[in-house]
């Protein structure tokens, strides 16, 4: 794809083409870890994915190999930057901003995939997780490590981990903080698939290009279904915009506020009660 550039970040690069945005965690020195300012950065990108009507697909993945050889989809939180309360920013705040980015991506309207290549550990484990798809690598290494470095996510990190691979599983993988290969994630219905390293991207691309050709309404409204089985009010929510949305485009719905705005009562005869 010739994929253009979009904007100039430090921490992350993010690129446009025919439709799909790509969004690449750019640290792979340090495995892809994040710092409140990737976050920041990843926010700014997805916020324009999803406000750009042209794109229907995202594509997040993780720069590499690195110099070394050894390739990263992110390692979670950067250990280095970690204060008292939180990962501590260029103002010396704490944050724990990834929450965020896990809902945009989660509640945004488009599909998201995560293309995995070397470690999706920690925190880099749950972004890839709230993705809609994930697309393996055959290196490609998964696992949580909160346990052992003082640390953990009992929200989607959890919750929605034990929806994707069952309870048993998931505790499994939180409690022991083993790592897990590309081939396992799949039996576990971790990942969609593997395929080759170098074969990762074409790979995604791919999976885009054959959603582009399907409904997005109908994709939009499968996605919030699909969250509002776990999200409780809050995805009742998403799913009810989207009714919302699709009432709205009905001459049904015109009636009623032209009537407002004609100071008439409105006349909603002509629309049946159907069964
Ligand atoms: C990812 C893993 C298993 C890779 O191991 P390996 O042996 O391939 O690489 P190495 O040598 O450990 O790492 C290469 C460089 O990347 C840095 C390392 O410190 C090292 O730097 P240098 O010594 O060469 O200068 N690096 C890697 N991950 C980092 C990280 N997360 N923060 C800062 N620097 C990092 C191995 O590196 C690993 O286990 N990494 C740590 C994974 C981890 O525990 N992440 C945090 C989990 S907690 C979290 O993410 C979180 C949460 O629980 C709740 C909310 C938000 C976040």
């Amino acid at each position: 794809l010739a994929w253009q550039a979009v904007n100039s970040y430090e921490d992350i690069l993010y690129h446009k083409a025919n439709g799909i945005a790509k969004i690449t965690i750019n640290r792979p020195h340090k495995r892809n870890a994040f710092r409140p300012q990737t976050v920041s950065e990843l926010i700014a990108a997805f916020t324009d994915a999803r406000e750009d009507t042209a794109i229907g697909v995202v594509l997040l993945t993780g720069a590499g190999p690195h110099t070394d050889g050894k390739y990263a989809f992110c390692a979670g939180g950067d250990q280095s930057i970690r204060g008292l309360a939180g990962y501590v920013d260029g103002a010396g705040i704490p944050r724990l901003n990834v929450l965020d980015l896990q809902r945009l991506i989660r509640t945004m309207p488009k599909v998201v995939i995560a293309l995995v290549a070397g470690y999706a550990i920690g925190g880099g484990h749950v972004l890839h997780l709230v993705c809609d798809l994930t697309i393996a690598a055959d290196n490609a290494i998964f696992g949580q490590t909160g346990p052992q470095v003082g640390s953990f996510d009992g929200g989607f990190g959890a919750s929605y981990l034990a929806r994707v691979v069952g309870q048993k599983k998931a505790r499994e993988i939180w409690f022991l903080c083993r790592q897990y290969h590309a081939q396992e994630a799949l039996e576990m219905g971790l990942v969609n698939v593997v395929v080759p390293v170098e074969q990762l991207e074409a790979e995604g691309v791919r999976w885009a290009e054959e959603i582009l050709t399907k409904s997005p309404l109908a994709i939009r409204c499968l996605k919030s279904a699909f969250n509002a089985d776990c999200d409780g009010q809050a995805g009742l929510q998403e799913l009810a915009g989207n009714a919302t949305l699709l009432y709205y485009l009905t001459e049904e719905a015109q009636e009623g506020k032209n009537a407002f705005l004609e100071k008439r009562p409105p006349n909603f005869q002509d629309y049946p009660w159907l069964p």
